[in-house]
């Protein structure tokens, strides 16, 4: 039986290898079906010709917010599916959010479901956000959703009065989430560090969105971040710290993954390319610094950035994720969000940044792909690792997504062939449904010339968007894999004869 489609002359980037030119990508029922060379090509076969491209996996972004009720102008499935595929993403994992006062997940789950039912243009699962883990839900929610749904991975907050979740709940999630070998993701900041300071800068009537960032320094992170650990230590149990920012409190996650501890990290575009500059009033525009309000805050020096990028080439960030979490900067009817009464107060800024479409551009065009060998920040395995391999494999859609091979849903990113240099970021290029980009004028070395979903191409850079609305379908998720170190662990200080007294 002929191929449905089959690519040719392009080179294959794996999480491990860089693959001689030459192989064929032969494609059948949306699946890869071989690699190899001489592959025949029937009358029906569609044949794409890579012209020495780069070929890396459909990327596979596991942090994204979409249509979420915290984000009353944020973006959509519609949109921000649309935009993912413009950018090389082909799966998605978006959040489902409890609220305090929803006392069972299902109702909410039912309309997270009912709002992406037929709107995706790419592959999506959710992850569950829990703000109040009762034991009903610990004991009798949680293990369905993994069951029944597929969803394998909840996130807490440990700050922001109606997200957050103390230490106690921590525990009681990390210790229900191990025993069903489900994944806890945390934000680590903390909570009353940052109350204490807010406190200050509004009696100083410093409320300008810069101050977001003061309000928000390193020290909060790093604290929370060893005590997220611990916790996790504790419980025996994996954990994946979000959106890290600082170097400071990634020191916690690599010491931790050292002692073989099973503590992942991520990191986002935003903590590898922007600072806290970028939070300041510009002369035509006061409010201006709005744009860039997210937390973690974006971080004041360079050496910030160089010690994320350490991070990223040196394996200690097992995943790198949009965390596409954007609000309009302009709000129909012309009320923005954070000025009260023209005057901008920071803490009623939504937090968070656009950034689904420009995530692969911007990491790949740090690569070999698209730098000299001295200046390239991270090799092409490890950029097929970061953006694909490593977040299929840790959320449970190995042997799906996230890989070139066999058996693997045919999700193809084509890059152009050599580096074409010219490439940069423009809001007026972009597909979501956002007015602005963080990354306005940045230079990329490269753009995806096409984005293949389960065979079919869905972005052609030269004829814009093919996919179709509902061509996206909901992915029930296996359980993850633990990528870095091991449960198994005795925690510090404790004797082996001590764990019986209390497990
Ligand atoms: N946490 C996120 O995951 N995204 C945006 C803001 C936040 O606090
Ligand atoms: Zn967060
Ligand atoms: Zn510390
Ligand atoms: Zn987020």
């Amino acid at each position: 039986m002929d191929f449905d489609l089959v690519i040719t002359n392009g080179i294959i980037v794996t999480a491990s290898e860089v693959l001689p030119s030459g192989l064929q990508i032969g494609v059948r029922d949306g699946k890869i079906s071989c690699i190899g060379t001489n592959l025949p090509c029937g009358g029906s076969t569609q044949v794409i010709d890579a012209e020495g491209a780069y070929i890396t996996p459909g990327g596979v972004d596991s942090h994204v917010h979409l249509a979420q009720k915290n984000a009353p102008t944020g973006d959509g499935w519609e949109t921000g599916t649309r935009s993912a595929i413009a950018g090389g993403t082909t799966t998605i994992i978006a959040f489902a959010s409890q609220e305090k006062e929803d006392l069972s997940l299902w109702p909410v789950l039912d309309e997270y479901i009912k709002v992406s039912k037929d709107q995706s243009y790419c592959d999506y699962g959710y992850h569950f956000i829990l703000t109040n883990p009762t034991a009903e839900i610990l004991h009798n929610e949680v293990p369905l959703l993994a069951k029944d749904h597929g969803i394998t991975s909840v996130k807490l907050y440990m700050t922001y009065d109606a997200m957050k979740v103390n230490d106690r709940e921590v525990l009681d999630i990390l210790f229900t989430c191990k025993a069903l070998g489900m994944t806890t993701m945390i934000h680590a900041e903390n909570h009353d560090m940052i109350a204490k300071l807010i406190e200050g800068l509004e009696r100083n009537k410093n409320t300008e969105p810069y101050f977001h960032a003061v309000a928000r320094p390193r020290i909060a992170e790093d604290e929370a971040s060893y005590r997220a650990i611990s916790l996790a230590e504790l419980a025996d149990a994996p954990m994946l710290l979000v959106h890290m920012s600082s170097d400071v409190a990634v020191q916690h996650v690599r010491d931790a993954q050292g002692r073989l501890l099973p503590i992942h990290a991520e990191t986002c575009p935003h903590y590898l390319f922007l600072l806290s500059d970028k939070l300041k009033a510009e002369p035509h525009d006061h409010f201006h610094g709005a744009k860039h309000v997210c937390s973690p805050p974006l971080r004041h020096s360079p050496d910030d950035l160089e010690g994320l990028w350490r991070s990223i080439a040196n394996g200690t960030f097992t995943t790198f994720s949009s965390d596409h979490a954007p609000s309009k900067y302009d709000v129909p009817g012309g009320k923005r969000l954070g000025l009260v009464d023209g005057i901008p107060r920071f803490t009623r800024i939504p937090n968070g940044l656009p950034g689904i479409e420009t995530r692969m551009p911007l990491l790949f065009g740090q690569t070999p792909a698209c730098q000299t060998p001295e200046q390239a920040r991270l090799s092409l395995p490890r950029f097929v690792q970061l953006t694909a391999t490593n977040p299929a494999k840790l959320y449970g859609l190995d042997g799906r997504k996230g890989s070139i091979l066999p058996g693997y849903d045919a999700d193809l990113v084509i890059w152009h062939p050599g580096d074409t240099g010219s490439c940069v970021i423009k809001q007026a290029n972009l597909h979501h449904d956002m007015d602005y980009t963080p990354f306005e004028g940045m230079p990329v070395g490269n753009w995806p010339r096409y984005t293949i979903l389960r065979g079919q191409v869905v972005w052609d850079q030269a004829k814009g968007i093919l996919g179709k609305l509902q061509y996206g379908q909901y992915l029930k998720r296996g359980k993850g894999e633990v990528l870095t170190g091991r449960t198994g662990n005795l925690p510090r200080g404790m004797l082996e004869d001590e764990r019986k007294y209390w497990r």
